[in-house]
């Protein structure tokens, strides 16, 4: 029998800081997903829990449709839309963010005066910003950390703390279903499952509740798809032209880019996107032994060995496509 390597911690001088915690400010990155969204809400609410006096931060609009039902599993969790130097914080806690010009609020946190920076996340590519830094790239997700900090703090794990880490367990593996899905993620998700994380209730809104406006832009995902002759790469795109006939928004892209992942045969999936005019954001997707992160960085992007992200500014879009494309064949002959 083999057995399964306990999980990593943060060092003892983390944990020793962390524990002194009384007021701290949460923030996650840009563009939150299900894994920002859920270690930071379910981070400041399994704190709330504890007696602490946490706040998130969440700029107005920035939550993705599909993504608003994370919201309502805390709506009394006090969120802040910007940085407030009167809020009297005494720790901010930067949660799945690579570095701190990801951080989703405004002015970033070199504004924000004395109080210390704890950086928690799996990022590969994370820059160890913070004071205190505690980055695991082997965790399938920010999500996963955070139930073991909690495990670790011995704080009650509420059900609704429970489902909004779980959802973003979920997200970041794509169901269980990516490469990074480890036996460790599998027994983080059992012991949110014992503490009442609701499975049906999270896969129904993650997998099975596309609005409209969402569902049009995965028609035009599945339209503008293309294959290399090889059939190794497939990507596609969306104009901004494609955001205003669909009534979509830039937040509304998230995970799109698995439709071009799911033909048969395909190594790496890409899709780009024109969600902010002028913008090109490009996911980038690896699968097996195929890895992405290298060629999102030689873009200036970054992100995790098999699922990372680029933007590009002031370029069309079908250059921006034939420029990445021609180095994605590279990376994938080996040459890159
Ligand atoms: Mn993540």
């Amino acid at each position: 029998m083999t057995s399964i390597p306990s999980s990593e911690l943060p060092s003892q001088e983390f944990l020793q800081a962390f524990r002194k915690i009384q007021r701290p400010f949460i923030v996650a990155h840009v563009t939150p997903d299900a894994d920002a969204i859920g270690s930071a809400l379910g981070l400041a609410t399994a704190m709330r829990d504890a007696g602490i006096q946490a706040t998130i931060g969440l700029p107005a609009g920035c939550v993705a449709k599909r993504l608003q039902f994370m919201i309502d599993l805390a709506p009394d969790t006090p969120r802040e839309t910007e940085w407030r130097a009167t809020g009297g914080f005494d720790a901010i806690v930067v949660l799945d963010t690579a570095s701190e010009k990801r951080i989703n609020i405004e002015p970033k946190i070199e504004l924000a005066g004395s109080a210390p920076v704890f950086n928690i996340d799996h990022h590969v590519t994370n820059t160890d910003f913070g004071l205190h830094n505690w980055v695991d790239p082997h965790a399938t997700s920010t999500c996963e950390l955070v139930a073991r900090l909690l495990k670790e703090m011995k704080w009650p794990i509420a059900s609704r703390v429970a489902s909004l880490l779980y959802a973003g367990v979920h997200g970041d593996t794509a169901g269980f279903s990516l490469p990074n899905t480890t036996a460790n993620c599998l027994l983080a998700a059992s012991d949110l499952l014992r503490a009442g994380a609701d499975v049906a209730h999270i896969g129904e809104q993650l997998c099975r509740s596309q609005a409209r406006t969402d569902f049009e832009l995965l028609r035009r995902v599945y339209d503008h798809t293309c294959v290399t002759d090889d059939g190794m790469i497939a990507y596609s795109h969306l104009t901004h032209e494609d955001f205003l006939a669909s009534g979509s928004k830039p937040e509304d892209i998230d995970d799109q880019v698995s439709i071009p992942l799911a033909l048969r045969g395909v190594r790496m999936a890409l899709l780009f996107t024109e969600g902010e005019k002028g913008v090109v954001r490009i996911n980038l997707r690896g699968e097996g032994k195929t890895t992405v992160v290298e060629l999102a960085q030689k873009f200036g992007g970054g992100g995790h060995t098999h699922a990372a992200g680029v933007r590009m500014k002031n370029k069309p879009i079908q250059d921006v496509i034939q420029i990445v494309l021609a180095a994605a064949r590279e990376h994938l002959a080996g040459r890159g």
